[in-house]
């Protein structure tokens, strides 16, 4: 039979483990059972796949710098990547904004539903230990991020987020020296980063092999890690407005394509597919890297120079899906635990959720750390940082998947609108299945 695309495969290894593990939340023994000797194998995908996001970003981006005629080339293509990552985080926030003021699922919340789940997770240590982390980056000053992003030796003491923006930052200035140096001077060094991003492409393939198999594990340890089903159905309104937000935020991102790019918006999230199933299956764009800059290169036909760029900087600072969710996030808790909130209260939603979404780290929860910040934007009493929180702890996980698939979906999108205005959007280089999808030119 001919051997089925990888988004069936990992399709398939998602729903089987779905299936398996609510199968497994009958015995006694059957969420020990998963969470001891299924759900390792997950973590194990997830952590080769960010392990090799570090030497992918060093070498595709010095190849890509070094690769380009002149140095303004990278400074277009900077610039329009900052600009337009701002622009499609701002709109994601308001069409979060518009939906829960619109919709209102916070009002709906009873007090016996509020004390249920203050009961169950105030003092759950996810929930603390999000606020601890919130209050540990709030002390560090504003141009913090600034500071992370310049390595020194001691580069591996720092957060996963940090280290990639370190890398980035190395590689961009590795990448420009090299320019500098000339052609002649820079050849036995770009030979080698050549090769050092074939063979690490090749190792993405080789991890990928596991792929359905590890997404099996994933999911079978998210579905017993699930919480009360009384007290999800209390917050289904609330997940109902997350992921209405999220879904208009892919129907914008295949407008956007078909727009600017002229792109067919449904080849576009085919070829895409396997990164989006792994970002939910992750929960993580930093471990999804890997698959993303693969398929909008190989697949979708954005040049090197510019997904080199876009992709590592978008995984880390461009998350549109948190953003979105942030927004959500807070009016709800205002509007459960009736906290005042005015105009200007959601203004600064905007700005800190922009702020905080490109704060937020490319790793499982991080949305939810942030989420802390943006609530003490608009006065939210610390004392009921834990309440607030506990409200949405229930559906957090499934949501932060669903927001990683749009973090994903969103830099894959932005991609592809700067290649095209540079002139650097081609034709894939692997033909598939649904080639015939040809994209209107
Ligand atoms: N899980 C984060 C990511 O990797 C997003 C989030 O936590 O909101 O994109």
């Amino acid at each position: 039979m001919r051997k089925l695309q990888l988004h069936w495969q990992i399709l398939i290894g998602m729903l089987l483990g779905i299936v398996f593990g609510f199968i497994m939340t009958y015995p006694d023994w059957g969420r020990d059972f998963v969470a001891d000797w299924i759900n390792p194998f997950g973590t194990i995908f997830v952590r080769l796949l960010k392990l090799i996001a570090i030497p992918l970003i060093l070498a595709s981006l010095i190849k890509g710098i070094s690769d380009l005629k002149d140095i303004s080339r990278f400074r277009d293509i900077g610039v329009r990547t900052i600009i337009i990552y701002i622009c499609t985080t701002v709109i994601a926030i308001t069409i979060g904004l518009l939906l829960v003021n619109a919709l209102k699922p916070g009002e709906g919340i009873s007090q016996d539903t509020i004390d249920k789940l203050t009961a169950t997770y105030a003092a759950d240590a996810g929930v603390t230990s999000k606020i601890e982390e919130a209050s540990r980056q709030k002390e560090s000053g504003p141009l913090q991020f600034l500071v992370d992003m310049v390595p020194d030796n001691a580069i591996f003491a720092m957060s996963f987020n940090s280290l990639m923006l370190q890398v980035i930052f190395f590689a961009i200035f590795f990448g420009i020296s090299m320019l500098l140096i000339g052609e002649k001077d820079a050849k036995p060094l770009k030979n080698f980063f050549d090769s050092l991003n074939e063979v690490v492409l090749k190792m993405v393939d080789l991890i990928m092999l596991t792929a359905p198999y590890a997404v099996f594990a994933l999911l079978a340890g998210v579905v017993v890690s699930s919480s009360d089903p009384e007290l999800l159905l209390a917050l289904l309104k609330y997940a109902g407005v997350v992921v209405l937000g999220l879904l208009l935020m892919i129907v914008f991102y295949s407008i956007a394509v078909s727009t600017f790019t002229r792109y067919n918006p449904l080849t576009f999230l085919s070829k895409i597919s396997p990164a989006q199933l792994l970002a939910f299956s992750t929960s993580s764009s930093a471990a999804t890297l890997p698959v993303t800059m693969e398929r909008v290169e190989e697949h979708i036909g954005v040049d090197k120079e510019v997904s080199s760029f876009v992709l590592p900087v978008g995984a880390t600072i461009n998350m549109d899906g948190t953003s979105l969710y942030q927004g959500v996030a807070a009016v709800f808790i205002a509007q459960a635990l009736g906290f005042p909130l005015d105009f200007s209260g959601q203004l600064t939603i905007v700005l800190t959720a922009l702020l905080a979404s490109i704060g937020s780290a490319a790793v499982p929860g991080a949305g939810m750390v942030m989420l802390v910040i943006v609530l003490e934007s608009i006065g939210f009493p610390p004392d009921k940082l834990a309440i607030g929180l506990a409200l949405i702890f229930a559906v957090d996980r499934p949501l932060d998947m669903c927001r990683t698939v749009v973090n994903v979906t969103g830099d894959a999108t932005v991609s592809m609108m700067v290649a095209k205005s540079v002139g650097k959007l081609g034709k894939p280089k692997v033909k598939n299945w649904d080639d015939h999808w040809e994209e209107v030119k």
